[in-house]
């Protein structure tokens, strides 16, 4: 057994480990963190880190807050804050390698539920300047359909009960962003990194609507002064597991208990408006501020995110348990070529500096990564938040178009048919999703009648917080049911022969 990986193991790493250039006994508070998952600490957290050392202006330490688990505290206390991030990809023969670095850029962990006050403490302490979030979709209490704050939903009822102790993300902005007004402290910047299409509008618009039930001149005070920038970030980053921990702490010779592991590859797009400065993010390998960030979300979520999931659904329902061993197999590999190509890159305006081809290349490599173990069980969580945004918007466009969505619709009816429950080994699994209990109501109401494909299917285009305007529409409807036929019948690989066969 090792000793722990903290401060004062940092001298004897061996040579070929990355650490912090800078002294950390001097670097300060600047930056709160809302989410301080393996998204955060694989993207975000590194190119801190990269600023800090490139200006030595340590102003920018990171404060991380966990919503509800005290997991991420209880491994990084004990470390001072210092994790390894591990980038892992394979040589040209196959073989995995891997890049071990030391961040330094998080100096604590505060988990909401134990202590929110502190949360808000630290929110509206005079040196944060940014309140950053990656709380992923279900984190944002809101509609995926419209975007709108769900008024209903329980926790934000208690927030909006509750302001010295609020349990939701939104919650923690606005009663935080209430104490630095109070105090007469200056705004501050808000910056979702989440997946969501226009997430600091959206965002913007969330947090507002949240202010304005709770203090009308609050919700002014927040929209005349606090920014909240768009931003794209790209990097694929699974669950750490305990061989990572294992294979990590012996290269070390210290005990991580949470390393996270990722591709090196790396894209974060930025809008720069930051109301009250930012570290020297635009590092070599870090991020690009640019004065629009949408168009390149909206290509994120539907060239990237879009197939993620398709695949996702697809492997999953056949027992594929990773995303390399999906794209191993060259039926489904052609069907994911095929589905960016013929149907999600037309819908795509030309965005400066991006080549499409290339990025399709690029990207199909980057899924069939060995190196990295991404389960297809966690891209399928929380379908109900993710579909909108990365398979529907597309869907929507073609069918406005008139062009064709056989490939779409596949995705779609994977999804439905991966909400059974069980692979088509027979083996079960569970569904994580925030609207599971509804949506599966529906379908097994649905499934009882006639034509149970069509049934569910009509049943499942009918649920508008997901399918929004799409909701009900006829030719999607008989589609997806067409494919789900196929598949509870003749399974994932005759589904997807029939779409490859149709190109
Ligand atoms: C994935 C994303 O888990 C998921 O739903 O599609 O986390 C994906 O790996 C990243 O967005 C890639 O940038």
């Amino acid at each position: 057994m090792f000793a722990r990986l903290n401060n004062a193991a940092l001298g004897s790493l061996p040579a070929d480990i990355g650490r912090p250039a800078y002294d950390r006994t001097r670097l300060r508070p600047g930056i709160v963190h809302l989410g301080i998952g393996a998204f955060h600490r694989a993207h975000q957290a590194p190119v801190t880190d990269m600023a800090l050392a490139a200006t030595g202006d340590l102003r920018w330490g990171i404060v991380g807050v966990s919503l509800r688990s005290a997991d991420t505290h209880e491994a990084l206390a004990p470390q001072d804050g210092l994790y390894t991030l591990s980038l892992r990809d394979s040589d040209a023969e196959g073989t995995p390698r891997e890049q071990l670095s030391v961040v330094g850029a998080v100096l604590r962990v505060l988990v909401a539920a134990n202590d929110p006050d502190a949360v808000l403490a630290q929110i509206a302490h005079p040196d944060t300047r940014i309140v950053s979030l990656t709380v992923t979709e279900k984190g944002y209490s809101y509609e995926p359909s419209s975007g709108r704050l769900r008024r209903d939903d329980p926790d934000i009822v208690h927030d909006l009960a509750h302001p010295e102790a609020p349990r939701t993300a939104l919650g923690m902005l606005v009663y935080g962003l209430a104490r630095r007004r109070h105090a007469g402290l200056p705004p501050i910047t808000l910056m979702s990194c989440d997946n969501l299409p226009s997430n600091g509008n959206t965002l913007r618009g969330l947090v507002l609507e949240l202010a304005n039930a709770c203090d009308p001149a609050l919700h002014d005070w927040i929209a005349a002064h606090c920014t909240f920038p768009n931003a794209m970030v790209d990097r694929i980053v699974p669950r750490t597991v305990d061989t990572d921990r294992q294979r990590i702490s012996a290269r070390l010779h210290r005990q991580d208990a949470w390393p996270v592991v990722g591709e090196p590859f790396l894209e974060w797009v930025i809008e720069d408006r930051f109301v009250a400065g930012r570290p020297a993010w635009d590092q070599p390998g870090g991020a690009r501020f640019v004065s629009h960030a949408a168009p390149f979300e909206q290509l994120k979520l539907r060239m990237v995110n879009g197939p993620h999931s398709a695949l996702a659904y697809l492997g999953a329902s056949a027992g594929l348990s990773t995303v390399s061993q999906v794209m191993a197999d060259p039926l489904l590999h052609d069907y994911l070529d095929a589905l960016i190509k013929e149907e999600i890159v037309p819908t795509l305006p030309p965005v400066p500096g991006v080549d499409l081809k290339m990025m399709r290349t690029r990207l199909l490599a980057r899924f069939s990564n060995p190196a990295l173990p991404h389960r297809t069980q966690q891209i399928a969580m929380d379908g109900s938040q993710k579909l909108p945004q990365r398979l529907l918007g597309t869907l929507r466009d073609r069918l406005r178009a008139g062009a064709g969505f056989e490939r779409l619709a596949l995705a779609v009816a994977a999804w439905m048919h991966y909400l059974r429950g069980y692979d088509e080994q027979g083996r079960a699994y569970p569904i994580e999703d925030p609207l599971a209990g509804e949506l599966q109501a529906c379908l097994t109401a649905a499934a009882q009648n006639e034509g149970a494909d069509l049934a569910r299917a009509r049943a499942l285009i009918g649920y508008e917080p997901v399918f929004g305007d799409l909701a009900g529409h006829g030719e999607l409807i008989n589609a997806v049911a067409r494919h789900a036929a196929v598949l509870r019948q003749s399974g994932v690989r005759a589904a997807v022969l029939q779409v490859n066969g149709g190109q």
